[in-house]
């Protein structure tokens, strides 16, 4: 079985005063907003879906339709945007105050580490594009507490995330190739197994149908929940 927990050194372990907080991570169609809504029936857990209609909707600009339209293009903008959303997601403050765990889908870190990196490489950013983002990225890293106390990689293969996205017809993505998620596949890799992670990863085999993978939530839920119920 692909799940384990890989523990990273210089783990920041959790503030005392701000919420346990768990990213979802993982490919396009790995299966993020059902692992979200599995953790539903806890009542002390905040969770954010990735804001996609923020991104559908940016004062009437379809963010997200533009950047498939033309990576080389919409990148720059588009991570630009990405980075804010995730960043009001993930460190405003909770909704009341017996919240002790924080769960969103992706993480700003995603944002800097994976799509990106993967957009430096393939050139749909100009290099100095990528500094841009990268000098946001540091100053907001020095002035904010953005820190993440567990990934839980939904890892995938790409064919079968294909088959997934091509099946669920989201319009933006109709033209999305298979080429593509085999990049954010390669980017994921490079990010979780570098140190830039900065926390414990808990990858489950996501490729194996949502029943099997829901019994490998349940039994990592504590795990999870940061220990908190
Ligand atoms: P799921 O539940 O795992 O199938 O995930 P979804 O469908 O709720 O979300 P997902 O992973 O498909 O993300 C929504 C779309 O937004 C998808 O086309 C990938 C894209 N996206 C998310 N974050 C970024 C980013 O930072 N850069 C780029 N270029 N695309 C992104």
């Amino acid at each position: 079985m692909m799940s384990n927990i890989k523990s990273v050194s210089n783990v920041a372990r959790t503030v005392k005063s701000r919420p346990f907080r768990v990213a979802i991570e993982g490919n396009i169609g790995s299966g993020k907003s059902t692992c979200i809504k599995f953790f539903e029936k806890y009542p002390n857990m905040e969770k954010h879906a990735e804001p996609i209609n923020e991104w559908r909707d940016v004062s009437g600009h379809n963010l997200l339709g533009l950047v498939y339209s033309d990576l080389n293009k919409w990148t720059f903008p588009f991570q630009h945007y990405v980075h804010l959303t995730r960043l009001k997601i993930q460190t405003s403050p909770p909704c009341h105050s017996k919240i002790t765990v924080k769960m969103f889908e992706r993480s700003v870190q995603n944002s800097r580490y994976c799509f990106v990196e993967n957009a430096r490489k393939q050139g749909y950013l100009h290099d100095a594009e990528y500094e841009v983002l990268n000098k946001w990225y540091e100053h907001i890293t020095k002035q904010i507490d953005i820190r993440l106390d567990l990934i839980v990689y939904l890892k995938t293969t790409p064919e079968v995330v294909f088959e997934r996205m091509m099946k669920r017809g989201r319009a933006e993505e109709s033209e999305v190739p298979l080429e593509y998620l085999q990049q954010v596949h390669d980017a994921y890799e490079n990010w979780l197994n570098s140190p830039d992670v900065g926390c414990e990863v808990l990858t489950i085999d996501a490729d194996r149908s949502i029943d099997v993978v829901k019994e490998d939530l349940e039994r990592y839920s504590y795990k999870i929940l940061g220990g908190n119920h």
